[in-house]
């Protein structure tokens, strides 16, 4: 498979600073030599011009914390995308969970494509909703729509369908957020779900509501994975899945041999230890991308 890494280093949608340095962490942490020794073609994109947050005022706009400079990064996003082969396998690497808003219609080009959302927050909510103005904690809300004219718009008209989405490893939702994910009729496991029916009939279930699609994008917070594992995540949340539970979900969706994008967010090397986070999501990866014990 062709693969091409694009790092988008902003950390201007969380409410914590050093996730703009995940994309370095996960590069650093041998991602595109592990995905070649797969068997792939890797070319490495660079990096999207972010605003350095020094140089600017942190203003808010009705409730947006850094909002142009999230809409300017996030259509750079999307434009380098969008323009690559449609055959191409892309992999975003946040950078906050804001990134989405570009990665989500630049890998699908144009198509159809449905999106699991693995993580432990929906982040579904809209400007009025949000109790922080943190832009990472609105892509999913933005993506099918909702919520601000020019964040739902970076992409023009297209959106994703509300029962296009499926979302993985939940824990910590916000009540008027949790309101709106029932309202737009998202499919959701918690981590009670991951608990009472175990991984694989979820990836199995996630893979039949989206079967009448060809083109899947995976979206995968480490903040979803347990922060025993991932410690390096600005919002940890106990509670999460195991790091056999994150691995088994990349092969289960592997094997369906539908996905075709895919996103590593949240990774924040400050709080990290000795890059663990970035090497466990590195692992992910592999799995997703075909990485096999026997
Ligand atoms: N729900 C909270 C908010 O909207 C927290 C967002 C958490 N951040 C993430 N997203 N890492 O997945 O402010
Ligand atoms: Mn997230
Ligand atoms: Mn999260
Ligand atoms: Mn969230």
């Amino acid at each position: 498979m062709d693969i091409s890494i694009l790092g988008i280093p902003m950390d201007l949608g969380a409410g914590r600073r050093g996730v703009d340095m995940g994309a370095s962490a996960l590069r650093n942490a041998h991602l595109a030599s592990t995905l070649r020794g797969l068997g792939h073609t890797v070319t490495d994109l660079g990096d999207v011009p972010v605003t350095v947050p020094e140089t600017t005022d942190k203003f808010q706009d009705q409730g947006l914390v850094f909002l142009d400079e999230i809409l300017s990064a996030c259509s750079g996003t999307y434009q380098r995308l969008r323009d690559l082969d449609v055959g191409t396998f892309p992999i975003s690497l946040g950078g906050d969970h804001s990134v989405s808003m570009g990665t989500v219609p630049g890998a699908a080009r144009g198509r159809r494509t449905g999106v699991i959302w693995v993580d432990a927050h929906a982040d579904f909510n809209t400007p009025s909703s949000s109790p922080s103005g943190n832009i990472h904690g609105m892509p999913v809300a933005h993506l099918v729509g909702l919520g601000d004219d020019r964040l739902s718009s970076i992409a023009g008209g297209w959106h994703v369908r509300p029962e296009d989405i499926v979302m993985i490893g939940l824990r910590s939702v916000d009540q008027r957020e949790r309101e709106l994910v029932a309202e737009a009729g998202i499919k959701t496991y918690t981590m009670k779900d991951v608990d009472q029916l175990g991984i694989t009939r979820i990836a199995q279930e996630t893979l039949e509501r989206l079967s009448h699609l060809e083109r899947l994008h995976i979206s995968f917070d480490a903040d979803a994975l347990d922060p025993t594992v991932c410690p390096g995540v600005g919002t940890p949340v106990p509670g999460g899945l195991s790091y056999r539970e994150g691995h088994l979900l990349m092969e289960l969706f592997a094997e369906s041999g539908r996905v075709t994008s895919l996103d590593i967010v949240e990774v924040n090397p400050i709080l990290d230890t000795r890059n663990k986070t970035a090497e466990v999501m590195v692992g992910m990866a592999a799995s997703l991308l075909g990485q096999r014990i026997l």
